[in-house]
């Protein structure tokens, strides 16, 4: 039977995070049923980089094998070129792009080792899988060494459309590697037809059914939305939670609580919700008292520049609104730059009446599937969502779907959330979570591994998004 190898750029070990998302779960599902290996960075920077042994903990049919960094690699590769170029411009924000030649080089070149690390652990009939922007180059690395195995890359991310790909320099050598995998998959339709699009318009590449024709392969081009656990979800949902669950509804008093739960990242569109949760204060001065906003941003790469300077602009617009419309024992917008345990982040979801989930540009949105997920069905609170959200396409009959750009309408949205009767919020709540059921997180998996593999034990249903 053939193994599974999955390759993204950091590993999630057994023994890390006590609560792991679902992206997580999904890829060790994944690993365990066929048994196989997980190889990716580990998270450390070490001075022997490229040079230092990969290390191999066994757990559970899975084989962790991580190395570390060298310094130059992960600001070159991960700081620079990964989340200084590819992640803005592939959220549209091609204003936050600063490309550098050198910092492509360092990120083809540890591109280049995560394939020589990978060569000596792979045999011919092993299935390789290949996860998001930091690794776009590496089948065509994998290809020079003489692999031949079958190969599949998954963007979590946006594809951009293709004025804004061509933005980044090196696009064509980029899309040509991408080009190296015999299935690359995205989360929605319109992911995968801007990819296509670029590829037919820049490369001349041919299309074919399913995707496109190369000289050397048959590129599968598909859209599998990613999905949750839901069962999982709905059972630590139901949980009391920690005590700062039960502190948090008890200083609520009788208060509607929207909800938003976000890495702190500008593609989450943060400053326009908390001017949006601002404008409702303006047209309802009623909510004023009557309602809290908790913004959870747990924080991430912080030591690149973007980063830095939308914290410190949403620090300065939480202090300003406290300042305007907090009284003396309560303020109306709660913001926490902390890390949460998912056991109270799902039980906070369910007790809230409205989930704010508002992304500039977002490949899916886990958070918006966990928000339906951890609603009570008798009682759900009604999500808000943002049409640039890739989960948007899946959840435009049941949310409320919202501009960001349009701070009104996302008031307007806000305020029908709050008033909306018990018997609509059931129907619509009905709807998504049936949906989220059938695109769920073992869906995800088994269609990217069945076009991959192209094995029964991985069939699927067919569907379009
Ligand atoms: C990328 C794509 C795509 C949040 N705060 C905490 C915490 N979270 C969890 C959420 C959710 C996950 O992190 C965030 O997932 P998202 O999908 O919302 O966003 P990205 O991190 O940007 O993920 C995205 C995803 O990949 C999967 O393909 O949907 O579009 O950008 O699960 O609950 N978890 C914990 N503490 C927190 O404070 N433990």
């Amino acid at each position: 039977m053939s193994r599974l190898i999955v390759i993204s750029n950091r590993v999630a070990m057994p023994a890390g995070a006590k609560s792991p998302g679902g992206l997580v779960v999904g890829v060790r599902d994944a690993l365990r049923e066929s048994g196989g290996t997980w190889l990716g960075w580990n998270g450390e920077i070490d001075g022997a980089g490229a040079d230092s042994p990969l290390s191999s903990v066994t757990n559970d049919n899975i084989t962790y094998a991580t190395f570390p960094l060298a310094q130059q690699d992960y600001d070159r590769y991960y700081r620079g070129f990964s989340n200084t170029v590819l992640w803005p411009v592939f959220h549209y924000r091609t204003d936050l792009s600063r490309y550098r030649r050198t910092d492509y080089e360092g990120y083809l070149q540890v591109n280049r080792d995560f394939a020589r690390r990978l060569a000596p652990l792979v045999r011919p009939d092993d299935v390789i899988w290949v996860h998001d922007y930091h690794l776009l180059a590496l089948g065509r690395y994998c290809r020079e060494l003489g692999m031949r195995n079958r190969i599949g890359f998954f963007l979590h991310i946006p594809f951009p459309a293709v004025e804004v790909f061509k933005t980044v320099p090196p696009h064509q050598a980029l899309a040509q590697a991408m080009c190296a995998y015999d299935v690359v998959g995205f989360q929605t339709a319109a992911d995968a037809r801007a990819f296509s699009d670029y590829c037919v318009q820049c490369l001349g590449t041919e299309s074919a059914a399913g995707g496109l024709r190369t000289a050397e392969r048959q590129v599968r081009v598909g859209t599998y939305p990613i999905g949750i656990d839901v069962d999982d979800v709905a059972t630590m949902a139901r949980k009391k939670g920690s005590s700062q669950v039960v502190a948090l509804k008890l200083g609520l008093a009788d208060r509607k609580l929207i909800i938003s739960v976000d890495r702190l990242d500008y593609s989450k569109g943060l400053l326009e919700r908390f001017a949006a949760f601002e404008q409702l204060l303006e047209i309802e001065p009623a909510h004023g008292s009557s309602v809290s906003f908790v913004q959870l941003a747990q924080s991430s790469r912080s030591d690149v520049q973007g980063y830095r300077d939308i914290r410190r602009e949403l620090d300065r617009a939480a202090g300003r609104i406290n300042g305007k419309w907090g009284e003396l024992g309560w303020a109306p917008l709660r913001y926490m730059n902390r890390d949460y345990a998912r056991a109270t982040l799902m039980p906070l979801l369910r007790a809230s009446q409205v989930g704010l989930v508002t992304p500039l540009r977002d490949g899916m949105n886990l958070v918006a599937k966990e928000y339906v997920a951890a609603q009570s069905p008798d009682d759900p609170g009604v999500l808000v969502l943002s049409q640039f959200a890739g989960a948007a396409r899946e959840m435009e009959d049941g949310a409320l779907i919202v501009n960001p750009y349009d701070t009104e309408d996302m008031a307007r949205a806000l305020s029908r959330a709050l008033h909306m009767p018990q018997a609509e919020r059931i129907e619509r709540h009905r709807g998504l979570l049936q949906g989220l059921r059938t695109h769920d997180l073992a869906a995800w998996k088994n269609r990217f591994l069945a076009d991959l593999c192209g094995k029964a034990k991985y069939q699927h249903e067919n569907y379009s998004l």
